[in-house]
């Protein structure tokens, strides 16, 4: 029988400055998902890229003096080796400067044009350079600046080709009625109707004021708005309007696209009605995150000063550090700060104090007390049995959390099991039985089951943690395959096979020596 499919996306990155945590939460998010989602038996596909045209990229080449091809090969690279660095097990990586996308997206807007679902008029409206936004008066704010990003708007009057975007508020009424888990989480749901049903207006999805984009095929004056162009990218990756489109075939519709909250209206609203305009299945889940904020609780961004590299977080604090704070500080939904000084405190207790502590002080006895030999032994006393069920339990809490995107009650779960073993070893206080030879069977089997606790943590924790769970496997001489049927079963680490203690998997930072 084949795997079941799972399609996951990030949204594509606009290379108009350097990447910040913001943009690595998304992507961190999603790495998580599909990692997951492969253990458990998934055939997935995930997908993150870039979003290279638009005119604040032809602005900002044409401030750095280089052209725009040059700019987004330039900072498109430095996204991908973050990916790498971030440990990004993304299957496919697209750039809208590729050929293939251009293409399929001339085709798609052709489809559109013969289906009439496109016409030429003229568009007058307000126009934010920095979100690529049209906006009616009504939509600005107060100050008559972007909703958005608060900035200055320009009043723009074009000759534009519209898609038609009003024909489809009920249609997407109905799909909100329909599948509640389209849009999650649940408040994003609720503002998106109020945004439909406020009534939809056609969209202006082409420009003239510049002319680094796709070309309208056939009227090359018009570039394809930037929005279309980049919601296209979902398809086109997958050979959408190509000659092979096998691959969107066997992966299309998305299970999920995550997207940051501002976005989510174009995902929600834009995305689906194009969908339906060329007779496409629709997406099953959009998942609107929250932001990182900068200290003075404003979002944080390329394009002002106040951005956390995580490039050098991880670089000095260990990529797994950063996966890690970032998914399990803040709710996924909501909005977070970032500090350094809450950043230390979570590597210091979760990580360094509970977790390393953990695998330090295990390894530590069995060293000492087996010169690194743990002889096999089994049987469990009454009290083994409440850590040994709360171990063998954990697997079904973990996944329920992952699925829904509760990435912090997820790792929660797991680092109760963290608490309990450091609990458990305090409890059972193994030191003590070395006086007594006959205790030595005793001794033993708590090692070994404390071993078997860090061999299901190791598990349970590989999706948000890979290094780290590939540490932890390596120092208990555990098999490197990492099989998530085997976080339901205690007993399977085998004893008897040398273990040396090797690095400390995550040292303690000290505030004070810190060059922030
Ligand atoms: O929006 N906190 O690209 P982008 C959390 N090209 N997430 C943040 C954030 C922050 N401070 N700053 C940015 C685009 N993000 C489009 C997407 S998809 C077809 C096209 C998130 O580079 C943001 O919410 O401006 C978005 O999800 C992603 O980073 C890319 O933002």
């Amino acid at each position: 029988m084949s795997k079941k499919t799972f399609y996951i996306t990030t949204p594509i990155y606009y290379p108009s400055g350097n990447a910040h945590i913001g943009h690595a939460y998304s992507t961190v998010a999603a790495d998580v998902i599909a990692r997951f989602k492969r253990l458990v038996g998934f055939d997935v596909v995930f997908l993150t890229g870039m979003d290279e045209h638009g005119q604040k990229i032809e602005l900002t080449a044409k401030d750095k003096k280089v052209t725009p091809q040059e700019l987004v090969d330039n900072i498109s690279s430095k996204f991908e080796k973050l990916w790498k660095i971030l440990n990004i097990s993304n299957d496919q990586f697209i750039r809208t400067t590729s050929n293939f996308h251009k293409k399929a997206v001339k085709k798609i807007f052709t489809l559109l044009k013969s289906k009439q679902k496109i016409y030429k008029g003229f568009y007058k409206g307000w126009y934010c350079t920095p979100c690529e936004a049209f906006w009616t008066e009504t939509q600005l704010d107060e100050n008559y600046k972007c909703p958005d990003c608060k900035r200055d708007v320009k009043l723009t009057k074009d000759e534009a080709y519209f898609f038609k975007l009003s024909e489809y508020s009920d249609k997407i009424l109905q799909l909100y009625e329909k599948n509640k888990n389209f849009i999650k989480p649940a408040s994003r749901l609720n503002e998106m109707i109020n945004f439909v049903e406020n009534g939809l207006e056609d969209l202006c999805i082409s420009r003239t004021s510049f002319s680094w984009g796709i070309k309208v095929p056939n009227d090359e004056k018009h570039v394809i708005y930037v929005w279309l162009d980049a919601l296209t990218n979902y398809i086109t990756a997958l050979g959408y309007m190509s000659d092979n489109n096998r691959k969107f075939e066997s992966y299309w519709p998305a299970d999920l696209h995550i997207v940051g909250k501002e976005i989510v209206r174009f995902h929600a609203v834009i995305w689906p009605a194009i969908l339906m305009a060329l007779d496409l299945p629709l997406p099953k889940k959009i998942f609107g995150h929250g932001w990182w904020l900068t200290k003075d609780s404003s979002k944080m961004s390329k394009s002002k000063g106040d951005v956390i590299d995580p490039a050098y977080l991880c670089k000095k604090y260990s990529v797994d550090a950063v996966r890690y704070f970032l998914l399990r500080q803040v709710p996924f939904g909501t909005d977070g700060t970032f500090s350094f000084e809450a950043f230390f405190k979570r590597l210091n207790s979760d990580l360094a104090n509970d977790l390393g502590n953990l695998v330090f002080r295990l390894i530590s006895m069995i060293e000492r007390y087996f010169q690194g030999k743990l002889p096999e032994q089994k049987e469990a006393e009454e009290k083994d049995k409440i850590l040994i069920h709360s171990l063998v339990s954990a697997h079904k809490k973990v996944a329920y959390n992952i699925e829904r995107l509760s990435f912090s009650l997820a790792l929660k779960e797991i680092f109760k099991l963290v608490t309990a073993c450091n609990k458990y070893i305090d409890d059972t206080a193994p030191w003590k039985l070395l006086e007594n030879k006959n205790k030595n069977i005793r001794l033993a089997t708590i090692l070994y089951n404390l071993c078997e606790s860090l061999r299901i943590i190791s598990l349970l924790l590989y999706p948000f943690m890979p290094d780290t769970s590939c540490k932890i496997r390596k120092q208990l001489t555990i098999d490197k395959t990492i099989n998530w049927e085997d976080a339901k079963r205690f007993g399977l680490f085998k004893a008897s096979i040398p273990i040396t203690k090797q690095e400390v998997i995550f040292p303690r930072i000290y505030l004070e020596k810190e060059k922030l």
